[in-house]
């Protein structure tokens, strides 16, 4: 699927999802409907992330659900995952498309419109912008208060590439994110730490899907 059709993008995070497992959540995520799930373990060791990554990647390509990798290409090609995202301190875009190939989803974090430029210029396929809100699931400076949908709205006039809001996105909060320029949103804990994590995912779903239609 091209990521500008991905409206709510799971990215997981074992330490939140309590006595569940990562592989429970992402299936009552997928029966919620999300469009793309980003295997985004950084407490693990290389092999559960690979056997959880050969879960995943059945699991998804039995629902066309996108499989993206956070930082790893060499995780991504073990597990034939659709594509990887990186962050500012990972390798740059254009490394990834020359050792993935044009036909991989490449996905960039940025916070700011220098950053998201420079991701777009890079071949970049899609941009995590944020934190959106104040989160507790990342640790960095801006996670505090967020950078809020007005920079969502300034990278969304810079740019081309669509872009998904992250960082503290609820049901609740989503509609602004969207109504600034946001293809979709992407969650962690709105998902993960829900008593019923697929009525979360209809709920977010619905949210983007209503603000589009009003937009
Ligand atoms: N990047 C920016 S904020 C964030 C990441 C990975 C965490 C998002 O988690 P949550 O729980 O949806 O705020
Ligand atoms: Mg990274």
């Amino acid at each position: 699927m091209n990521p500008s059709n991905w409206r709510v993008y799971l990215v997981t995070q074992a330490s939140l999802s309590g006595d569940r497992s990562t592989l429970e959540i992402v299936d009552a995520a997928i029966d919620g409907g999300i469009d793309a799930v980003q295997l985004r373990e950084k407490e693990t060791t290389a092999r559960s992330r690979y056997e959880l990554g050969l879960e995943l990647r059945e699991r998804t390509a039995a629902a066309g659900v996108d499989l993206i990798v956070n930082d790893r290409i060499d995780l991504a090609r073990a597990i034939d995952a659709d594509g990887v995202h990186v962050g500012q301190s990972d390798l740059p875009v254009s490394a990834v498309r020359d050792l993935l190939g044009p036909d991989a989803i490449v996905g960039c974090s940025a916070s700011t419109v220098a950053d998201a430029r420079e991701a777009e210029a890079h071949g970049a396929d899609y941009l995590g912008v944020g934190a959106v809100y104040g989160t507790s699931s990342k640790d960095v400076d801006e996670t505090k208060d967020g950078i809020g949908p007005d920079r969502i709205a300034e990278i969304a006039d810079a740019v081309s590439v669509p872009i998904h809001g992250i960082g503290g996105i609820t049901a609740d909060t989503a509609a602004p994110v969207v109504t600034a320029g946001a293809a979709g949103v992407a969650v962690i804990s709105e998902i993960t730490t829900a008593s019923d994590p697929r009525a979360a995912t209809e709920s977010l779903a619905a949210a983007v899907e209503t603000t589009k239609e009003v937009g």
